[in-house]
Order: structure tokens, then sequence, then C-alpha cells
């Protein structure tokens, strides 16, 4: 018997509440491309790579549950089409663990330059070439279904901070107008026969900035809308963190507490054991991968510079018991020459420590909220890593 539209959809995506520990909560969100345990932390792999040399054979080591890229930069190359011709971004990458796309509105919006936005769209111009693009939440939802990615975002538009209330409530409108957009043309591509991932899932955006009302009144109305995961956006774009903070403790709770809720672009160590404090389990943050290319690396003791001169001799991997690729066989010494040599490898061997740190981090956060000592861990954590901050 046909089910009702999307019924088949509800059985691909399945989250489930392990564990509770305050507000934090331990979670298993199954796809078509395999489990993922929650809280977790995704990769960001803007152009369908981590950047910094590092493969998906390295992210299977490094114990990566959830690849990000990015709608926008894959348009403008090597191309959606194309992609989809090839098979999919999956395939394309060689990946088949989940992979979410995020939807273009915030990679456009932090654009410079030439870019409108109007009831039907954003229009702007490539930083490859210049040339003038149209994306709206059809185009996004279209190239998302020809990326075919595990998870798409919802069109939406990241309001600057800070903004008016009036710009902030009339943005946060109409990217509720783009979210019911993007709802009903993914049901349209999900219902075609040359669709490669049917089951794709929608994770609406809610937005507002730091008005807590306008936050609470879209997080209601989006909420209705039966969408497989949540995502707060707006968030981390200059205001404080407790600003942050104190609108995940006043929004979380009006967001379904049977759905996924994701934090966009966060953040650091610190903000990412603040925010799984206060119901959060997605993340997404270039800073592992971009402060790797940089030589500077995360330890349980605080962050180091490996471009140091106190490391010139240092016989130790950048953390004693790391378990990740770089650790394992090399010294800071050699990783910081390698850094000043200008070696692609130094940075490849950082980068890959940063996410294996924050991939750990995520596993032992998930730990401690099963074995209901979150609180005690997240001090423990912090403290740690605040006195040793250099
Ligand atoms: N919207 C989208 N992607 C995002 C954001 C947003 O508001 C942010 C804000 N921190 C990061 N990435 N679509
Ligand atoms: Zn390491």
């Amino acid at each position: 018997m046909p089910g009702r539209p999307g019924q088949e959809k509800e059985m691909q995506m399945n989250y489930k509440i392990i564990a509770r520990d305050g507000r934090a909560k331990r979670g298993s969100v199954t796809t078509v491309h395999g489990t993922v345990q929650t809280p977790v932390f995704m990769n960001v792999g803007t152009v369908g790579a981590i950047k910094g040399a590092v493969s998906t054979d390295d992210l299977r080591e490094i114990k990566t549950q959830v690849e990000l890229s990015n709608t926008y930069h894959l348009h403008v190359r090597t191309g959606d089409k194309l992609i989809k011709e090839f098979g999919g971004l999956h395939r394309f990458m060689n990946w088949d663990r989940p992979i979410l796309t995020d939807s273009g509105g915030f990679q456009v919006f932090s654009l410079t330059g030439l870019r409108k936005i109007k009831e039907e769209g954003v229009y702007f111009q490539s930083h490859i070439d210049g040339h003038r693009i149209f994306m709206g939440p059809e185009e996004s939802m279209q190239i998302q279904s020809n990326l075919a990615s595990t998870i798409a975002m919802a069109f939406d538009e990241c309001p600057p901070h800070p903004a008016t209330r009036e710009y902030m409530q009339n943005s946060v409108d109409r990217t509720t107008r783009w979210l019911e957009r993007c709802r009903n043309e993914m049901a349209r591509l999900n219902s075609l026969p040359d669709t490669l991932n049917k089951e794709q899932l929608l994770f609406g955006i809610n937005q507002g900035g730091t008005f807590e009302d306008i936050r609470i009144a879209h997080a209601k109305t989006i909420s209705a809308m039966d969408l497989d995961g949540y995502a707060l956006g707006g968030l981390a774009v200059g205001e404080s963190h407790e600003e942050m903070y104190r609108i995940l403790e006043e929004t979380v709770p009006y967001l379904p507490e049977n759905k996924p809720t994701y934090l966009m672009g966060v953040g650091t160590p610190a903000n990412i054991l603040e925010s799984v404090d206060r119901g959060v389990d997605f993340f997404d943050c270039v800073y592992p991968s971009r402060n790797g290319r940089h030589g500077h690396v995360y330890t349980n003791h605080g962050k180091m510079n490996l471009f140091n001169i106190k490391y010139e001799l240092d016989h130790k991997p950048i953390e004693e018991g790391c378990g990740c690729p770089a650790c394992r066989s090399y010294s800071r010494a050699y990783i910081r020459h390698l850094l000043k040599a200008k070696e692609m490898l130094g940075m490849r061997l950082c980068v890959l420590h940063n996410l294996y740190f924050y991939n750990t981090m995520m596993e032992e956060i998930r730990d401690a909220i099963e074995n209901h000592r979150y609180g005690e861990y997240k001090e423990q954590k912090l403290d740690r890593m605040m006195a040793g901050q250099t």
C-alpha cells in the first residue's frame, strides 16, 4: 500500500536519543549513508576536499563521521551537473558516509562586492570569474539534489551582526518563505525518476540574530513544518560567546525534541563543550583545518604554535598519547621544520592532528553524556585546556 508522501523518508531518518545528562543529548541519526553518533563534529571540505591534502582514506582514519561541502563552491567549480553525471558527490570523492551540504546562502552573503537580495533569491557574482549568478531556494535545492548529499540545508539569509530589529524581522520572514519553497522543491525533486538520492533530508535554519523573541517565534514556525532536523544559523557572526549561549538557552527548547539540532559554523572546543550542554547535536567549523594549515595545533593543554623556536629540537609528538597519524610517527621538531620549509606534509599532519583532536573530543563528550558525568567532564576539559594556554 502506498504510504503518505514522505513516509518512506521518515523510515530512513531515525533520530534516537540514547542518553541525556541535563540538556546534553547523546543520540544517533540513521541515514541512507549510515548512522551518525551524536554529538558530532562535521569536518569541513568546502569544495569536496578537506583543505590540507587530506584524503577520504585519511578521514576514515581520523574518525570523521560526516563530511560537509558547499553548494555554492561546487556549483561554480566544477559544477553540480557534472557531479550528478558522475554519479553524485559520494562517488566523485569516494566517500560513502554521510555528507551534509550547506545551501549556499551563507557563502554568498560572505562574498564581498555585488550582491542583491530579493524576494526570489540572491543575485551575485562568482568569486572565480565574476560572472553573474542567481540563486534562490529552488536553485539551491536543485544543486544539492544534483550533488545527492545525505542532508541538504535550506536556503536562508544569514543577517549581518549587528542588524536593526526591522531588518532582522523582514529577513527572518523571507527566510521562512524561502524554507517553504525549499521544502516544496525538494519534495518535487525527490519524486523525479532520475534523482540520485530520493531520500535526501532537509534541515531548516532558525535565524533572528540576538533578538530572542524573533528567534523563538521563528523556531515555533519552522518546528511546525516537520523537517528532518533544525539548525541555528546567524550565530558566531560577531556577537559575544555569552550572547550566543544565551540565545541557545532561549531557543533550543522551542525546536523539536525528536529531531537533531545543528549549530552552524561553531566553533572552538570551548564553544562546542558549552553548546552541547545547551542541547546541540551537530557542529561544523573551519577552525581545526584552518589553524592546522597555519601550524596551530590543539592539545589537551591548550593550543600550540609549532613555528615557535622552543620546538626546534623537541622529540615529543604534538601530544603524547594521541593516536593520530602525525603523533604516531613524527616529532614536533620535524613538523616544525616541514612547516617552515613550506612542505605540504607539515600542514597535512597538523590538519590531521587537529581534526583527530576534535573528533576524539566528540567521542569523549558522547561517552561522558552516556555515563552522566558531562558537567564534570566539561569542567575538567576546559580547565586543562585553559591552564596550558600559551
Ligand atoms: N546559514 C547557513 N550556513 C551557515 C550559517 C548560516 O547562518 C552560519 C552562521 N554561523 C555558518 N554557516 N546556511
Ligand atoms: Zn595527534
